[in-house]
Formats: structure tokens, C-alpha cells, sequence
């Protein structure tokens, strides 16, 4: 019990050190393109928050009338659905994207670490293949951690990189502008699941889309074939595709890496709960509910659900819901693939794999896929 105590409250000092020094960056000299808008520079004290989703600042609620109008509707109809199941997408407000970054040090999460190790080690293979001066466009940037180790290597002309969590991908940008001041880097706020328009500063340049963290596990096979076609639409003919894809492996180390001892996947997984009570004026009682992950063999994937430990009744944006003891609200699924499957799923959205490497274990795999025109004949 202390131990999960001094290492919360550990996770918290680093969070506020890292609060503290993201904040005093929090303008960068890149302007941040809300997908859909105009480029405008934005201004962490004048932007609305309901137009940024969740990057609130201010612990004080807001007025759910202001909400993000996107996650109201996945989360109403989500949670009247049978199942119950609201999209991933949601964990990702600022406290979220904290959260994933405390996840990602985990000793029990080996994505990070292994995709890490692999791209440094073969950094100059991909490099190669790549060739300088590439426009980098990276989908679900997050805090950008993995992103130096790639622009080191492929001295590239641009960097793109878009995410839903506006706050933490202003604070990645100002990060990344000090360790590549000459570097044009052009963010874009919003969800990649939606058509991108590239900045026009883009155009005529060859690129080079980044995926990593298996993010595109987070989709269903038919959602990442639409996603992939979406990008190599995006990118253009010739583009391509370096993405990070986890593989199937022992259950033995699959459930910890979703179910650590320190509680914190628990914890990013209940903060969807906290999410709804604060930006949708919700009444959900938290503690009533408990993080479970799963392994579907059939499916081949890690389900996140969240538990009700008693009958439950509350209200969302006004709307009553009860849910029965032991009943689940389905909140991730996170798909494993083996090596051909793999491939098999990027050649289905017209890339063709080029170079792939993985670590001498085999747990993740990482691709370098090109967008070929798909050919007429067998
Ligand atoms: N690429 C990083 C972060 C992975 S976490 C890494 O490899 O560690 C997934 C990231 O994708 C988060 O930053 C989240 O905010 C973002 N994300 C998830 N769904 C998204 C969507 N639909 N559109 C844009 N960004 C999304
Ligand atoms: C972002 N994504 C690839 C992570 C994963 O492993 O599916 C999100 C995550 N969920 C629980 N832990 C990490």
C-alpha cells in the first residue's frame, strides 16, 4: 500500500515538474492548426475551451454546455449502447496524455522501451531508405518523445505533427523547436480519424508519415484499413509510411503490460470517468467502478473495460443511466498482430512494406511501407 502510495506521489512531483516547465513554454513559435481552420497562432488565454476539447487548465468545472459536442455524443450514445463502449479517442485530455506518459515508463509496458530501441538501432537503415529532406508527418504525436531519434536521422525539410490533445501537443512543439530551432514545424490540432488538409507549405515536398506506439492497434481491422488509405490519400503517391505495429505474445506478458502493479493503467483508464463528470456535467460515482483488461484470443486483442462493482445509477449532460453490478463499459481494444498480418494489413491499404525490423525478442515490429499505385494484375 505505501508503495503505491510514495510511487503516486512520486508520479505526481514528476508531472508537476514537468507541468511547470511545459507551461512556462506553453507559446511556441509554430502556429497551431486546429484541423478544419485557418493557420492562427493560439494563444493558451484566449482559446475557448470547448473548442480545444479538454486541454482546461482551470480545476474549476466547466460549463457542460461548452463541451466538445464529439465526445457528448460518443459518450451518450456510447453509454446506451449494448455493449457499452466509448472510443479510446476520449482518454486523451491533458490528464490523459499525463497519464499515458506515466504508462509508457511502466517496467511492465515494453511497447515504449522496444519501439525505442529499435528505432535507434536502426536509425540509418531507415534513413537510407528514406532519404533527406522528406516532409515528416506524424499521426497521434503525443508528448513527440520517439520523434528526435527520426528527424536526427532523416534530415527532414518539415515536421507535422497532428494530435487530438491540443495542450500537450502545444507543449511537444515548443519541446521540439529547442532541439531543432531551423526545423519548420507545422502542428495540427485534431483527429486523424477525419480528412487532413496538409499546411501549403507541404506541397511538392516528399513525405514521410510517422505511426508509431501502435496506436493503429487502437482500431478495429476495417478502421485502420480506412485510416491507412486515408493517410496514403493524404501523403500522396510515393509518400512513405515508417509505423510501429505490436505482436502477438505470451498472455503472461501481455495482461501486466495493461494491468500494472502500480494501479496506473487503472488510473488512465478511470480518468474517462472523471473526463465525463467534468466536461459533461456528469455525476458518474468513480469509485464504483474498476479497471479490468482482458485478452480476446479470438479477436487477438487487449480489451480495457470498466467495471461496475455495485448496481450504479447516475446522470450524464442531464440523461439518466444505470448500470447493473459486474457490467462493463468497453473503453479500449488494443489489437496484436504477427508479422504477416501485419504487412497483410498495410499491402490492404495499398503500402507496400520496404524494410521491417523488430528486437532480437520479436515483441514489436517496426514497418517502413511505401504508397505504390495498387497494380490491375494478379
Ligand atoms: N505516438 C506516441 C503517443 C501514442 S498515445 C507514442 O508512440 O508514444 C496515442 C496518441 O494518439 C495520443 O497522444 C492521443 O492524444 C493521440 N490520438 C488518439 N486518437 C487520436 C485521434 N483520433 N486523432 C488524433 N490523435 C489521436
Ligand atoms: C496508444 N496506445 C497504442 C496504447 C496501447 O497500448 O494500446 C494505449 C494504452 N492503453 C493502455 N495502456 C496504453
Amino acid at each position: 500500500m505505501a508503495a503505491v502510495g510514495d510511487a503516486r506521489a512520486r508520479r505526481a512531483a514528476v508531472r508537476e515538474g514537468a507541468a511547470t516547465k511545459r507551461d512556462a513554454n506553453a507559446v511556441t513559435r509554430a502556429d497551431i492548426i486546429r484541423h478544419g481552420e485557418t493557420p492562427a497562432r493560439v494563444d493558451p488565454a484566449v482559446v475557448d475551451p470547448a473548442l480545444v476539447g479538454s486541454t482546461l487548465a482551470d480545476p474549476a468545472l466547466p460549463d457542460p454546455a461548452l463541451a466538445d459536442p464529439a465526445f457528448r455524443a460518443d459518450v451518450l450514445a456510447g453509454l446506451s449502447g449494448r455493449p457499452r463502449a466509448i472510443p479510446a479517442r476520449w482518454f486523451y485530455d491533458r490528464r490523459g496524455s499525463e497519464l499515458f506518459e506515466d504508462i509508457t515508463r511502466l517496467p511492465e509496458y515494453y511497447l515504449t522501451r522496444t519501439e525505442r530501441s529499435i528505432l535507434s538501432a536502426h536509425a540509418a537503415d531507415i534513413a537510407s531508405l528514406t532519404g533527406p529532406g522528406r516532409a515528416v508527418v506524424e499521426f497521434g504525436s503525443g508528448s513527440s518523445a520517439k520523434t528526435p531519434l527520426v528527424l536526427a536521422a532523416v534530415a527532414p525539410s518539415a515536421y507535422v505533427p497532428i494530435d487530438i490533445s491540443g495542450e500537450f501537443l502545444r507543449d511537444s512543439v515548443a519541446e521540439l523547436e529547442r532541439q531543432f530551432p531551423i526545423l519548420p514545424i507545422h502542428p495540427i490540432e485534431g483527429d486523424f480519424m477525419h480528412r487532413l488538409v496538409l499546411p501549403a507549405a507541404l506541397a511538392n515536398r516528399p513525405r514521410l508519415g510517422f505511426f508509431p506506439g501502435s496506436t493503429i492497434g487502437n482500431m478495429n481491422a476495417p478502421a485502420a484499413v480506412d485510416l491507412l488509405r486515408a493517410m496514403w490519400e493524404t501523403l500522396g503517391e510515393g509518400s512513405k509510411l515508417l509505423i510501429g505495429i505490436d505482436r502477438i505474445k505470451p498472455v503472461s506478458v501481455l495482461i501486466p503490460a495493461y494491468d500494472d502493479a502500480q494501479g496506473v493503467t487503472a488510473e488512465f483508464n478511470l480518468n474517462l470517468l472523471h473526463r465525463i463528470n467534468r466536461e459533461l456535467g456528469g455525476t458518474i460515482p468513480v469509485s464504483a467502478f474498476r479497471h479490468v483488461a482482458r485478452w480476446n484470443d479470438t479477436e487477438a486483442r487487449i480489451e480495457m473495460h470498466l467495471e461496475a462493482t455495485r448496481d450504479v445509477s447516475f446522470s450524464v449532460d442531464g440523461r439518466p443511466f444505470a448500470i447493473s453490478k459486474g457490467k462493463t463499459i468497453h473503453t479500449e481494444n488494443s489489437y496484436k498482430y504477427g508479422p504477416r498480418d501485419a504487412r497483410l494489413l498495410l499491402r490492404s491499404a495499398g503500402w507496400t512494406p520496404i524494410g521491417e525490423w523488430t528486437d532480437r525478442e520479436g515483441l514489436f515490429g517496426l514497418i517502413l511501407a511505401e504508397a505504390r499505385a495498387v497494380p490491375a494484375a494478379p
